[in-house]
């Protein structure tokens, strides 16, 4: 699948607090980190924008186990838990979109909140790739968004890792995103676009 100029690249949440070690580890966190660091610097080959957003709760948040929350405490703005794993590489013009800042509401995408659906038609951007942690939460949620929005929507099917609270719920938000009407492609396969 060539990327080209009005293609974006969205990355949901790569940070230390959804990885292995954090306050809700994704098994694969690294290794979702990795994939999506080349599949950025492809984006930024082939002219396309990257954009990584970033969980950034205010001590306290609505959200948190403390408040009555259905989560540990996690992404607290400022700490080593919020910021990006090391393993993600961002190209050097690529935009951070902070979102959950409100402390009195969650914000699981990436459109909410935020003004990431403006920085994207500001950019020219119709068509949005999709990958990150975590799928059962915050890529299920920003796919929908993107999808409702108009952006025609793909979820990198290689370049997600679950929570899943309960065994199953990434492949249950899988389908709900490809019912939404998003599309499902591996991310090795546009990697793969002009290399032979
Ligand atoms: C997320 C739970 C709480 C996510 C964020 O990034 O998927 N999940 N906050
Ligand atoms: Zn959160």
């Amino acid at each position: 699948m060539p990327i080209g100029e009005h293609d974006g690249l969205i990355i949901v949440d790569v940070q230390n607090d959804f990885c292995p070690g954090g306050a809700l580890g994704v098994p694969t966190g690294e290794e979702v980190a990795a994939t999506l660091s080349r599949v950025a610097a492809h984006f930024a080959a082939h002219g396309a924008l990257v954009f990584a957003t970033q969980d950034w709760h205010p001590a306290g948040h609505a959200s948190f186990k403390a408040q009555r929350g259905p989560w540990p405490e996690h992404c607290v703005q400022g700490t080593p838990g919020a910021e990006f794993h090391p393993a993600l590489t961002l190209p050097v013009d690529a935009q951070v979109v902070r979102k959950g800042a409100d402390p009195a509401r969650d914000a699981y995408s990436g459109f909410v909140d935020s003004d990431l659906e403006k920085r994207l038609r500001t950019a020219g951007v119709t068509r949005v790739f999709i990958g990150g942690l975590a799928t059962d939460y915050c890529v299920l949620n920003t796919v929908v968004d993107a999808v409702d929005n108009g952006f025609e929507t793909y979820v990198l099917l290689d370049a997600v890792g679950a929570v899943d609270v309960e065994p199953g719920d990434g492949q249950r938000a899988l389908h709900l995103m490809a019912g939404s009407g998003a599309g499902l492609v591996e991310a090795s396969a546009i990697l793969a676009e002009g290399q032979d």
